[in-house]
């Protein structure tokens, strides 16, 4: 969903022109909180997030699955238990390419502990941190949205390796509990063959940390 400048131009134009017709809108289509924050001028922070303990929880950008504001800068620190890791798994993610982005900070949101940006419309694969916190923060600008992410979390204990993802076109078979000596299968779904390794097994690494013992396999068309 690519804009051109022209379009990014007019839009941020009509916004600040026509203040009162936006806000009524989004009174429509999100909360009133929400409601009477974007009502601001233009330059306004939309502020949300929080911190959450608990060994899983789900996160949605807010508005979800109807569009995020613009101006969002909104931190989400996920505590858990000490010793333990926060995996994150992505069930729905469309953010403006390019624009606006979710940053991922192993830790709490700190610039020493940035780990990824992500921004775009796929459905990226589960990320798991180091350390028993794992924070988030989505940052939007000044027009266009999309309609956001929403997300599982879960503590995960040393003896877990979590849920190593089903990435596009692929099937996954095998142990529920992906626990240190558990196995997954992988397969593709007809037209389409796997590159990497079909099964997966859990070990524990030097570190005495559960993970996979290989990336999660991907699945590319025949004919690519
Ligand atoms: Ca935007």
């Amino acid at each position: 969903m690519k804009r051109g400048t022209t379009k990014r131009r007019m839009r941020g134009t009509k916004e600040s022109m026509s203040d009162g017709g936006m806000t009524v809108m989004r009174c429509f289509l999100w909360s009133l909180l929400l409601c009477s924050l974007s009502s601001r001028a233009q330059g306004f922070i939309y502020t949300c997030g929080g911190t959450l303990k608990g060994r899983n929880g789900t996160i949605e950008s807010p508005g979800f699955p109807y569009g995020y504001p613009n101006g969002a800068n909104c931190t989400w620190v996920i505590v858990g238990e000490e010793g333990s890791r926060i995996q994150l798994m992505f069930l729905s993610f469309a953010i403006e390419e390019e624009y606006d982005f979710l940053s991922l900070y192993d830790g709490h949101p700190h610039p020493t502990n940035f780990r990824t940006r992500i921004t775009g419309f796929q459905v990226p694969p589960p990320v798991t941190s180091t350390g028993n916190v794992f924070s988030l923060r989505l940052t939007s600008d000044f027009a266009v949205s999309a309609h956001g992410f929403k997300l599982n979390y879960e503590e995960l204990h040393s003896t877990s390796c979590g849920n190593p993802g089903v990435p596009p076109k692929a099937l996954l078979s095998g142990a529920g509990r992906f626990a240190v000596g558990d196995s997954v299968q992988y397969s593709c779904v007809p037209g389409y063959v796997l590159d990497g390794h079909a099964t997966l097994t859990c070990i524990t690494n030097a570190g005495n940390t559960a993970v996979w013992d290989f990336p999660a396999p991907i699945c590319r068309g025949m004919d690519h």
